[in-house]
């Protein structure tokens, strides 16, 4: 167990995150201070009574004297108050920073880390379901929603964690069995002012220290800097270990046809490389490929992930809340098969993004009507302004569209945006959107 009796630890964030950080010092008779810049921060109430706490802003003398800070994802190293503790050398570190130096310690662990701009809870979650069904006591946590570090209270053999761009920047100590980017496009750009290598760089941190690294044949920004054959293995449309035939049917492995893609539920090619990246990771485990088969076969793939959530009168109601930046919303355009009209619901907060690499998917629609609200409305309009209605919200949106809705058309809502302006989170202006789909369809 690592030691940080007598150390003054700041811990700044009151989400999930920063209850785990509490808990965990507190576990070791170590009483953390908190910070969190909102004035109710969600972890309030559940915040032990020892602790002191600061909210509303960043308490620059609690930060400057601290002997260890330890961030939250939801905040930027880039603030003043961190720039300059970082100035005075004091350790600034994130929660999966403390996970990897408790693993660390432990014999006979394995961690399977993936990050990437899309794909990642999809991929988070298979290889969980994997090493389950190998019978094998398996922690999953991370960006996927579950602190890492409550993840150390089960005595699990292999960890597998869905790490954010965030949570790397934060991180040293990983030392991956498997570790993945499963594909970089714009993301969080409001974060990385310098651009997109300064995102890139920061998933690059997962790929430190790894036994095997697994990446993307067809994405170059996925490649380790500085290129080691000896633990790079490749997934890709047509190249690397694990690929597709050249119809994009089979999964293939070293030439070899591993499975049809025909017998998997999950749809759509991004979703055929997500299988390949898993199976090259559940592979690197040394779990039994007819295990790996069996689950990627038979998983149905998450809620608010190209769901279909309601289908009246040969009209079929998508949601795809969680396409939170153009990758994800170029990847359901690509898989949209629409014989009548396709409705398509953009917007929300594009973090700064560039919308533009859309523009090329709308143009192949034939007969598309596209819908745009929340904060970023107006940009999004000007991709193919001449079919687009703007409006203030998803729901303004789909009354207009549920009266003009004719058999064989989709409603799409893939928004290529956060929710934040006008929703808690994905999961809910997904849940909206499939009880207004049930309720107008
Ligand atoms: N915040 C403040 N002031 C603070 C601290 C936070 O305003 O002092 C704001 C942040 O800007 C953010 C919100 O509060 O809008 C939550 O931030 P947080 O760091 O407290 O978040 P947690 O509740 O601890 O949740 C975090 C991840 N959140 C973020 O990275 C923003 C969760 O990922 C993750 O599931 C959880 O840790 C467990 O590891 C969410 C996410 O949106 C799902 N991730 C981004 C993504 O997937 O695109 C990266
Ligand atoms: P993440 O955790 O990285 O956000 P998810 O698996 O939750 O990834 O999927 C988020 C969005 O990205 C969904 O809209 C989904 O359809 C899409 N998606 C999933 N895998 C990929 C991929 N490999 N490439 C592009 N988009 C993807």
């Amino acid at each position: 167990m690592i030691n940080y009796q007598g150390k003054n630890v700041v811990i700044i964030g009151l989400g999930v995150t920063g209850l785990s950080c509490v808990n965990y010092f507190l576990a070791k008779n170590v009483i953390p201070k908190v910070i969190d810049t909102r004035e109710k921060p969600s972890g309030l109430e559940s915040l032990d009574k020892r602790i002191s706490y600061h909210l509303g802003s960043l308490n620059s003398d609690w930060i400057l004297s601290a002997d260890l800070i330890v961030v939250s994802p939801g905040i930027s190293l880039a603030t003043t108050e961190l720039m300059q503790a970082k100035r005075l050398g004091i350790e600034i570190i994130g929660d999966i920073e403390l996970f990897c130096r408790e693993v660390n310690q432990l014999k006979n662990k394995k961690i399977a880390a993936i990050t990437g701009s899309n794909g990642k809870t999809t991929v988070t979650t298979l290889v969980g379901a994997i090493v389950e069904a190998a019978g094998i006591k398996v922690g999953v946590g991370g960006n996927i929603g579950k602190p890492a570090l409550t993840l150390l209270q089960d005595d699990c053999d292999i960890f597998v964690l869905e790490l954010s761009s965030f949570q790397l920047e934060t991180t040293y100590s990983l030392q991956a069995t498997a570790a993945t980017i499963l594909n970089i496009s714009e993301d969080h750009m409001d974060r990385y002012p310098e651009g997109i290598m300064q995102y890139v760089t920061a998933k690059q941190r997962i790929y430190t220290n790894a036994k095997n690294c697994i990446i993307n044949h067809d994405d170059k920004l996925t490649y380790l800097l500085e290129s080691d054959n000896n633990k790079t293995i490749e997934f890709g449309l047509q190249s690397g270990l694990y690929h597709l035939d050249s119809s994009y049917q089979y999964l293939m492995c070293d030439e070899q046809i591993v499975l049809d893609t025909k017998k998997m539920k999950l749809l759509g090619v991004h979703n055929y490389l997500n299988a390949l990246a898993t199976l090259a990771i559940t592979d690197v485990l040394g779990i039994q490929r007819t295990i790996s088969l069996d689950v990627i076969t038979n998983f149905y793939g998450l809620s608010h992930r190209f769901e279909l959530v309601f289908e009246n009168n040969g009209v079929r109601w998508i949601n795809d809340s969680k396409a939170t930046n153009v990758g994800s919303t170029e990847a359901a355009l690509r898989s949209v098969i629409c014989q009548g009209t396709l409705y398509l619901l953009l917007g929300g907060d594009g973090k700064a993004a560039d919308f533009s690499p859309l523009t090329p998917y709308l143009l192949k629609q034939q007969n598309i009507a596209i819908y745009c609200f929340g904060r970023d409305r107006e940009q999004l309009a000007m991709l193919r302004p001449e079919v687009t209605t703007i409006v203030s919200t998803m729901k303004e949106a789909m009354i207009e569209i549920s009266h003009k809705t004719q058999s064989g058309d989709i409603v799409l809502l893939s928004p290529a945006c956060a929710s934040l302006d006008q929703f808690k989170n994905y999961a809910e202006r997904g849940n909206i959107f499939a009880t207004l789909a049930k309720e107008l369809g």
